[in-house]
């Protein structure tokens, strides 16, 4: 008997295919024997267990919508968004791996590179033999990418990368960086810059209360010498970076319900085992109030989910309905994580649970990728056609 039910009050499973329910439970086995059994004591000690790359590899965690011929799945985005979700009910930290290399290293390869490109890295990408990572955010600009200073100059025969980057998920264990730089003339380009390229280095963040079981750092450039041939050749400007985030904050939308999942799923097993006043906690009706709102808060968010992920399948969908997505998930997980945090008690606040470390990662998941108000803002200027952030 499977021990996590997955909540699926309107029969949402109706809409997915067998293909999507054989994928989404061979991820579940996956993360109930790599992942749950370590994942606090990996998260307790700062442990980014690096085996688990390879391990991704395998189950086809990385590139599921990048064609097999380069070592993707070939998969739709609704197995993309159900990998997220079982990954995520796992940890948040452990689905930023998966989603950075599949979304900001391999789409962006994938997208934008040549064939050399795509052939000498989305294979070893796919496998988890090589980790990538994507340097966006620098330590001056964070929401507004545009105002980047890491900079490259044509040097003739390479180009001279200079500048860093901050917050940068899988970096100090990654083999390669897809970095977002101006040329001479202030237009962005992706660059693939290279582990052992002198003048580049990785440098950890260390002191994080979120994400733990993730590695984060800072990608440094130092007068890199940057092949030509790394440069990703077809496509630049802010758009390039941008349409990376669509795919990545797409697989988030999903990830975060299955970290609310994992929450819901636990309070409700702890309301009914205890015990206080001689009932079930369960039999409370305040109780059962928070468990009512969470389960229909996580229905209605993987309704919006599975259509997005329809129309992400059609080549439909657009910015603003993705920002509405993440924006929407990360939220109702937060406040299902702080609600589930209350139904534990004191119990909540320890590692016993999941509940508190899901709920400190989340604070990194409302934040990364596009803050909770930078969504806000996105769809106020669908609204209204002014734009507010400026
Ligand atoms: P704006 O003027 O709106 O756009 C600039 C240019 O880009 C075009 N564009 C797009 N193109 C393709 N796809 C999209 N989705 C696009 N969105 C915009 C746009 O048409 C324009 O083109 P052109 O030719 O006119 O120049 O740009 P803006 O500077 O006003 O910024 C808009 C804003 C604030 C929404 C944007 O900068 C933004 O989304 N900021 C948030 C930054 C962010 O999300 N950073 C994430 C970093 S990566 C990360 O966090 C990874 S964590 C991963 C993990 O661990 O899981
Ligand atoms: P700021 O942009 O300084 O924002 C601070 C506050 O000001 C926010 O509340 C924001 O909403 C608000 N604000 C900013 N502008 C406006 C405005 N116009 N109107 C209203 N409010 C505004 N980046 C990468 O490139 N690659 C990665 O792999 C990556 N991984 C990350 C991993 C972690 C654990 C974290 C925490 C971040 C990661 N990031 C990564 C960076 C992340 O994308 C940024 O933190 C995020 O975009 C916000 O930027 P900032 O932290 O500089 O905050």
């Amino acid at each position: 008997q499977d021990a996590f039910d997955h909540p699926d009050f309107y029969a949402i499973d109706d809409l997915l295919t067998e293909e999507h329910k054989l994928i989404r439970s061979s991820i579940r086995d996956f993360v109930k024997r790599e992942i749950s059994p370590y994942i606090e004591d990996w998260a307790q000690r700062a442990h980014f267990p690096y085996e688990i790359v390879k391990k991704f590899g395998e189950i086809g965690a990385f590139g599921p919508t990048v064609p097999t011929e380069y070592g993707g799945g070939g998969l739709d985005y609704i197995s993309y968004g159900l990998i997220m979700q079982e990954i995520e009910r796992g940890d948040s930290g452990m689905r930023s791996t998966a989603s950075v290399q599949g979304s900001l290293v391999m789409y962006p390869i994938y997208k934008f590179g040549s064939e050399e490109q795509r052939k000498k890295y989305l294979p070893k990408l796919a496998s988890g033999e090589w980790l990538g990572c994507f340097g966006l955010t620098e330590p001056d600009h964070g929401s507004n990418p545009g105002g980047m200073v890491t900079n490259f100059k044509d040097m003739g025969d390479h180009y001279l990368l200079n500048g860093a980057k901050m917050w940068i998920s899988n970096s100090p264990k990654a083999d390669i960086a897809v970095v977002w730089a101006k040329n001479e003339q202030g237009r962005i380009h992706g660059l693939v810059v290279e582990r052992g390229m002198p003048g580049f280095s990785t440098p950890e963040t260390h002191g994080k209360w979120s994400l733990r079981a993730s590695t984060t750092g800072e990608l440094v450039f130092d007068n890199v010498k940057v092949p030509k041939e790394n440069l990703l050749p077809n496509k630049s400007g802010l758009g390039a970076p941008l349409m990376c985030l669509d795919s990545a904050r797409f697989g988030i939308a999903w990830g975060a319900i299955g970290a609310a999942m994992d929450c819901y799923d636990s309070a409700r097993r702890y309301a009914l085992e205890r015990v206080q006043f001689g009932k079930p906690i369960a039999s409370f009706q305040l109780v059962q109030k928070k468990l009512a709102e969470m389960l229909t808060e996580i229905t209605k968010a993987q309704l919006l989910n599975w259509r997005l992920g329809v129309l992400m399948n059609e080549g439909k969908a657009t910015t603003p309905q993705i920002s509405m997505a993440k924006r929407n998930s990360v939220q109702v997980a937060l406040e299902i994580a702080r609600e589930a945090r209350q139904i534990h008690g004191g119990m909540g606040i320890t590692g016993e649970y999941p509940i508190m470390r899901h709920m400190m990662n989340l604070e990194s998941v409302v934040t990364y990728e596009g803050t909770h108000d930078i969504h806000l803002l996105i769809l106020g200027n669908t609204i209204t056609g002014i734009p507010a952030f400026v």
